[in-house]
């Protein structure tokens, strides 16, 4: 009894001493609690923007150089709009699972079919599944889908069983100024009155070499101004 009453002596004296900084202690208390819910709110906050996913739609238009494009293709259920969509959704999906976002791609389907100089035009969705922070670029997707095709490609014609093959891929900019010929580097290059960037986009606009805007994604048209 004695001994606790001595051990409880200074601890005891210091807090009756103390009895007006109670409220001192007590609101300091408040406000450490205050910051560590304020800290642990961002913190969920963050943890939250990285975590919560959420669906992302792309859509690319190609041109399919060297295949002819037939009527039948408006009626999805046709033998030619099966096969050819089959072989377009294999192709990008292997293009965009080989690649550095796999893990977010989440499918693709086919919109549109349309016919451009007699040669099938082809309009896709693409979908991703993407945390709030990190957002992808039109510029993004369409350099993962060139790169990606054009490993496909190997340079060579890709093949739609019983009904021809693709020479080109002509991957249409979203911004309508440029775009991308992927697929056999001999036939696979940029039209005569187009610039070719380094990244081997084509850009539609006259002149844009050395003019002080950024034509090209990679910037290659005004990469040897000084030169
Ligand atoms: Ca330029």
């Amino acid at each position: 009894m004695e001994v606790k009453k001595d051990g409880g002596g200074p601890w005891s004296s210091s807090g009756a001493s103390s009895a007006p900084s109670h409220h001192a202690c007590y609101r300091s208390t408040l406000i450490a609690f205050f910051f560590f819910f304020l800290v642990i709110g961002v913190f969920v906050g963050l943890l939250l923007a990285y975590l919560v996913q959420e669906q992302h739609y792309f859509m690319e238009t190609v041109e399919l150089r060297g295949l002819k494009y037939d009527p039948v293709l408006q009626d999805e259920n046709s033998g030619y709009s099966i096969v050819l969509s089959s072989v377009l959704k294999s192709k990008i999906k292997n293009a965009l699972t080989a690649s550095s976002i796999s893990q977010h791609y989440v499918d693709c389907s086919i919109v549109a079919y349309g016919n451009i100089n007699g040669d099938v035009m082809a309009t896709f969705r693409l979908v991703f599944r993407v945390s709030k922070v990190q957002q992808y670029s039109d510029n993004f997707v369409q350099d993962l889908l060139r790169t990606g095709l054009s490993s496909a490609m190997h340079g060579k014609p890709l093949e739609v069983p019983d009904f021809g093959e693709i020479n080109t891929i002509v991957l249409l900019g979203a911004s309508g100024k440029s775009f991308y010929a992927i697929g056999d580097e001999m036939i696979a290059k940029c039209p005569d009155n187009t610039f070719t960037c380094d990244n081997g986009e084509c850009v539609t606009k006259l002149n844009p070499e050395c003019d002080f805007i950024t034509d090209c994604a990679d910037g290659s048209d005004e990469a040897r101004c000084g030169e």
